[in-house]
């Protein structure tokens, strides 16, 4: 019995040492493995530890066993009962130990697939690394050209502003002179409005001294032309009478014929300014036509020279545009009748086409 026990004790302690050796290479290779395989380490040593627990325990066993042999086989009864018990126990143990291989076996197995994958996803993560680390030195290489290029940007920038600055200097200098010439363009233009004011007043100054110039010489003319005509004689067949002559025809004709007689003679019917001319003309003692008429417009008397009449020197009942007679006709020219009335009363409206003598006025 106990050669049997001691078998078993040495064969549990080989199996315990070759499960710890196992653990031991395990946990050696796991050492060599990198960060990301931290967790399936742990898992390896709890696994190691479980067993040399194991282990311990069997040993105890085998230890306690022992001694009951030892004590002696005095009661071969009790003894053959502890044995059975002992027995049962290690069967158990046995069997716990075979459930524990199969486990550790199983974890073994799954860890070592783990290892795998992880070993895997380290190797295209080392790959991915590496492909970072280029684009990593793609950007350094690409941010060392950005900041040469900055600099030389910086650099011109600096050259622009200093440009931008000497413009701009420039810049309120010409503003400076435009807003000079500007001013000196206002005070040049009002000087000009002055002057263009100051030349308008004088041509106006000017145009009525001259107008006053050219007045004042025709009026000479005509001081000359009439002092010229005083000194002259009368022409043949005119009389005179104070400034003027008098043409009397010794024909009769019409009104008309009659002033365009005295037209042809560079006169035209007489014109009757004052009671002494009308005194003077009826002292002629021809029953004669004048320039007096109201052809144009009945009852609007107007002298051949288109002044109204203001001095009138009608017969009482004159003018009468030939009265209720029928024989008389229409009766819109006057004549000087000296045969039978006074002097300053002997204008009658008589039918123009009538043929009376008449009287050229010839102002000299
Ligand atoms: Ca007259
Ligand atoms: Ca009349
Ligand atoms: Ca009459």
């Amino acid at each position: 019995m106990a050669s049997y026990i001691n078998k078993q004790v040495i064969e549990l302690n080989k199996v315990t040492e070759e499960n710890r050796n196992r653990a031991t290479r395990n946990v050696k290779t796991e050492t060599h493995l990198s960060g990301p395989e931290d967790s399936g380490r742990r898992l390896y040593r709890m696994v190691a530890v479980s067993f040399g627990m194991l282990c311990v325990l069997q040993v105890t066993l085998n230890i306690s066993l022992r001694l009951v042999y030892n004590r002696g086989m005095g009661d071969k009864t009790n003894v053959t009962a502890e044995k059975d018990q002992l027995q049962t126990s290690y069967n158990t143990l046995t069997k716990e130990k075979d459930q524990l291989q199969t486990s550790y076996n199983t974890s073994y197995n799954t860890l070592a697939k783990e290892k795998g994958q992880l070993q895997t996803s380290y190797n295209t993560l080392a790959k991915e690394k590496g492909q970072l680390q280029t684009s990593y030195n793609t950007l350094v290489e690409e941010k060392i050209q950005l900041q040469t290029s900055y600099n030389t940007l910086a650099k011109e920038k600096g050259q622009l502003q200093t440009s931008y600055n000497t413009l701009a200097k420039e810049k309120g200098q010409l503003q400076t002179s435009y807003n000079t010439l500007v001013e000196e363009k206002i005070q040049l233009q009002t000087s000009y409005n002055t002057l263009v004011k100051e030349k308008d007043q004088l041509q106006t100054s000017y145009n009525t001294l001259t107008e006053e110039r050219d007045q004042q010489k025709r009026e000479n003319n005509d001081l000359m032309a009439k002092f010229s005509n005083l000194k002259q004689t009368c022409p043949k067949g005119w009389q005179k009478f104070e400034s003027s002559w008098y043409f009397i025809s010794t024909e009769t004709k019409t009104w008309r014929e009659s002033s365009q007689d005295c037209q042809e003679r560079g006169a035209d019917l007489v014109i009757i300014n004052s009671d002494k001319e009308q005194e003077f003309l009826f002292g002629l003692n021809k029953r004669a036509w004048i320039g007096l008429t109201d052809s144009v417009n009945e009852g609007i008397w107007k002298w051949v020279d288109g002044t109204p009449l203001t001095i009138s020197h009608w017969y009482p009942q004159q003018p009468d545009n030939g009265g209720d007679n029928p024989a008389n006709g229409e009766e819109d020219c006057v004549e000087l009748n000296t045969e039978t009335w006074l002097p300053v009363k002997a204008w009658n409206d008589q039918s123009c086409l009538d043929n009376r003598h008449w009287i050229c006025e010839k102002v000299v």
